[in-house]
């Protein structure tokens, strides 16, 4: 495969990188974003549109597969899900709970591990990134743990550069993560411990120099601590909704989407903009919803290089809880939320009183839709 950045340099628009990705991987196997051919995209590389940038948009021919149905505004081909080693459509319901047992005081310890390493991905069909990765994904294992446990990550750094785990969490300065406390080079072991708390939607990413360059190569994950229902009487039903394992839980369709974007040709400005990596990808392959059962989504913003970006939901109204560490909604019927960098939470909404379809979503940085951000419910009556 042609590995874009490289051969582009560093002082292209990134709409001639996506319009060269064409030429050189193939009119039938790079993907063409809509926002190629169009005279309104963007603010910064306005002045680099070139004719052949533009003349390089191709509408993808009716036989091209299912995106063709949703029209142009979409990348095609295929991304090797099997080379990269991980699946968006997988990685939505992919919790890392790691291995409990029993500490001597009763408590529950679990034990997560993780490592560190170098690897290509594909982010969109037939364009390379040179990812560093937390166990070989971008994003990293959603970790997942409850409320009052004792955690610890035994992080092993297999990669060519110092990294860490920086856990947005509760914990003492020697296991956060940064230079002095848990950054650490090539072919070291660290292992971070401390207690789970507070509940709700958090992350961890690598806190190593130049921080935005070591998070933007991929190292991040989601980070999400269930409320343990009896620490919460008064909402305590709730509380056990959200907690894995639990009845109540399981009548959630509990969705993780890691927002994410790629400076492709390390200029300072992302070329491709996802939800959990690659761009386009729920919109090639929609997300199954059954219409009567409530949607659960842990929503993270980690794009570096664009200070917010936002997630806004087609046809439909959601509750919010910011940060997730509240069991009452932070903001109630809304059908927008922003995040700046870092900053998550947890949304919550149901279809049951709409038709089956194709519900689409998206943030309403109408550049990152372009880009490759954007997505599908299908809302079916029963998920097979
Ligand atoms: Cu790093």
């Amino acid at each position: 495969m042609v590995d874009v950045p490289t051969m582009f340099g560093e002082r292209l628009s990134r709409r001639l990188v996506l319009a060269g990705g064409i030429c050189t991987a193939g009119a039938t196997a790079v993907g063409v974003n809509a926002a190629v051919g169009q005279a309104t995209h963007g603010g910064h590389d306005a002045g680099s549109a070139t004719p052949a940038a533009a003349d390089a948009y191709q509408a993808p021919s009716p036989s091209s597969g299912h995106s063709g149905a949703h029209g142009a505004m979409v990348t095609v081909g295929e991304v090797d899900s099997a080379r990269n080693g991980f699946d968006p459509a997988k990685m939505l319901t992919d919790w890392d709970v790691g291995v409990t047992s029993v500490l001597s005081d009763g408590r529950t310890l679990r034990t997560f591990e993780v490592v560190a390493e170098d690897k290509e991905i594909e982010i969109a069909p037939g364009v390379m990134f040179p990812a560093w990765t937390y166990n070989g994904r971008v994003p990293g294992p959603a970790l997942r743990a409850t409320e009052g446990e004792r955690l610890r990550i035994v992080f092993k750094n297999y990669g060519s550069h110092p990294h860490s785990m920086h856990f947005h969490g509760i914990h003492a300065a020697r296991m956060d993560g940064v230079p002095g406390a848990g950054l650490i080079n090539p072919g070291e072991e660290f292992v971070y411990e401390f207690d789970a708390k507070p509940f709700g939607c958090h992350l961890y990413h690598c806190h190593a120099l130049p921080l935005k360059r070591h998070i933007h190569k991929g190292m991040y994950g989601a980070f999400i601590i269930d409320p343990d229902p009896a620490r919460h009487p008064e909402l305590a039903d709730v509380a056990r909704s959200r907690l894995l394992g639990t009845p109540e839980n399981a009548q959630w369709q509990e969705l993780v989407m890691v927002m994410n974007a790629f400076d492709t040709n390390f200029d300072g400005e992302n070329e491709f903009y996802a939800v959990n990596t690659v761009a386009h990808t729920y919109m090639n392959t929609p997300i199954k919803i059954t219409r009567n059962r409530p949607v659960r989504i842990y929503l993270i913003n980690v794009v570096e290089f664009d200070p917010i970006n936002s997630f806004h939901l087609h046809a439909n109204f959601f509750d919010y809880f910011d940060q997730g560490t509240t069991l009452t909604p932070t903001l109630k019927t809304v059908d927008l939320i922003t995040q700046c960098q870092a900053q998550r939470g947890i949304i919550e909404f149901s279809f049951a009183e709409h038709e089956t379809g194709l519900y689409m979503f998206h943030p309403h940085q109408s550049e990152f839709t372009e880009l490759g951000w954007v997505g599908m419910f299908d809302v079916v009556e029963d998920v097979a």
